[in-house]
């Protein structure tokens, strides 16, 4: 049958493809998950943009790294540390930046084309349909959302009771002259997971992500704490965020 060969092709190309689809998320679970221990903010932290309360001092800082090498924006250095109590998940970054842009000014603005900070964070790690997004420019404008089956942001959702701030060394789109670098705070109430899990105790591992949009079209970058191993930038990838445990 002259058909039956060209079925038979297919057939044997979709069986391939499956097979990929198949193994690709078992060979990426291989590569070990990073794990980021998060420690008790042991005073009072005011969210003010500038992470220099002593409290800080106790927060291992992690490095965004740069997974997309094509990209053409400037690698501008980004530290990240967390820390946590009762109430809060504190989450602060400095950036290093030559010239600050930011021109969204609502909430749940599409700040992911701004200077921008991002943290993904999933509280039942045993499922990755459904996570929390927040991305924040460098004027302290907030984007929340769920994020569903990696392709729907439900942005509708808005966090209660979220503090953010932001510090400028630099002047705000001011793009003629040379600016330092930008820093945020953000404290994020455990009220906000409780659909999803209770709030973390000791030992409690939950999973995330966090990233960084830098620069003005067309020379942006993103980076990333985690690599999720994508041929172009996309950090929804919750199989391949990293280990967030909660210390006493
Ligand atoms: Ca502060
Ligand atoms: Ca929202």
């Amino acid at each position: 049958m002259p058909g039956g060969s060209m079925a038979w092709f297919e057939v044997g190309v979709m069986r391939i493809s499956v097979i990929c689809l198949l193994l690709g998320p078992a060979l990426l679970a291989q590569a070990p998950a990073p794990r980021y221990e998060v420690n008790r903010a042991a005073g009072r932290i005011v969210i003010d943009g500038k992470p220099d309360e002593k409290a800080w001092a106790a927060a291992t800082p992690v490095e965004l790294i740069f997974p997309w090498e094509a990209q053409t924006g400037a690698k501008q250095k980004t530290t990240a540390r967390l820390l946590w109590d009762d109430d809060f998940l504190y989450v602060s970054y400095e950036c290093a930046d030559t010239d600050i842009v930011a021109q969204f000014t609502e909430r749940d603005d599409p700040t992911y084309r701004d200077d921008t900070v991002e943290i993904f964070l999933n509280p039942r790690p045993a499922q990755t349909g459904i996570y929390y997004g927040l991305e924040m420019n460098a004027r302290a404008v907030l984007y929340d959302y769920l994020m569903y089956d990696s392709r729907y942001a439900l942005k509708r959702f808005n966090m209660q009771g979220v503090q953010l701030a932001t510090f400028l060394r630099g002047t705000l789109n001011a793009r003629g002259d040379e600016d330092t670098g930008w820093s945020l705070e953000v404290a994020i109430p455990w009220v906000n997971f409780e659909e999803m899990a209770r709030r973390p105790e000791a030992g409690t591992a939950w999973t995330f992500n966090m990233a960084r949009w830098d620069g003005v079209e067309p020379n942006r970058r993103m980076s990333m704490w985690v690599d999720p191993q994508q041929p172009r930038a996309n950090p929804h990838v919750p199989a391949r965020f990293g280990q967030l445990v909660f210390l006493k």
